[in-house]
């Protein structure tokens, strides 16, 4: 009975601390989805596209991403039926922060598996330009990559862009969405697909919560992302946890 009473003042008291602190909501953080920056898209199929959301999300630079399916003919192809298409992430990223060759550099670092042997259709590697700078840039760099790797046969294509498919929500922010409470604290749950595409929070916090960027991006990064004291602190012990760990699908 005694427990119960105290339990009930204490119950009360937090209200009371939680309607105080809703007063002050202007002053509080709020997440920084929409980013106003002249941006340019780059378009990879690298594998399952859950970890290069991860991987490029976190990157400086990189504003937003979205992953979906492009790269065939099928119209509207779902993750169930795929058709001909390959699963992409697409990148939309401010070139005055980060270049298309670091965006590259990533591509060729970041998966292996498609990049010389041939795999499904979806899991292809495969490089959609958007511009002739775009091409010209991608196939250097692919030459490039073919002389270090020199023993091997790289098969990966680079091809004008055609229509992108964003996939299911579902796929969206993958590792973000796996911390239910954040997310949809955020704005970010299950049934919002428009901020699932375009949240600039969103793509960073998919890639820190796996690691990617590392603490001290983290924590260079976090308040200008909008996040409150304790979402920065349940973020930060993820990054640490998995800042070493590289990415999986
Ligand atoms: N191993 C995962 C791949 C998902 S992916 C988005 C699965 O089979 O569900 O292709």
């Amino acid at each position: 009975m005694l427990k119960s009473i105290s339990d009930n003042i204490s119950k009360l008291a937090l209200n009371r601390k939680n309607s105080n602190d809703s007063s002050n909501e202007k002053t509080l953080p709020s997440p920084l989805h929409d980013v106003d920056i002249p941006f340019e898209k780059a378009t990879f199929g690298m594998g399952c596209f859950w970890s290069s959301d991860s991987l490029y999300g976190a990157e400086k630079g990189v504003l937003r991403t979205v992953v979906g399916y492009s790269g065939g003919s099928m119209k509207d192809p779902v993750y169930r039926n795929l058709g001909d298409h390959t699963e992409v992430i697409e990148i939309h990223y401010d070139p005055k922060q980060v270049n298309y060759e670091r965006l590259l550099s990533l591509f060729w670092n970041n998966h292996e598996y498609g990049l010389t042997t041939k795999i499904k259709k979806q899991y292809a590697s495969r490089i959609f330009y958007h511009n002739d700078e775009q091409k010209r840039i991608a196939e250097e760099n692919r030459t490039k990559e073919q002389k270090i790797r020199s023993n091997e046969t790289i098969i990966t294509t680079v091809e004008p862009a055609t229509t992108f498919y964003p996939a299911e929500d579902y796929h969206q922010k993958y590792r973000l969405q796996a911390h239910k409470k954040l997310a949809s604290e955020l704005g970010l749950g299950p049934n919002e697909s428009k901020l699932l595409q375009t949240s600039h929070v969103g793509a960073k916090l998919n890639g820190y919560l796996v690691g990617v960027g590392g603490s001290k991006q983290f924590l260079e990064e976090a308040s200008g992302l909008g996040l409150n004291e304790r979402q920065i602190e349940y973020v930060l012990k993820y990054v640490k946890e998995n800042e070493h760990g590289g990415l999986t699908c």
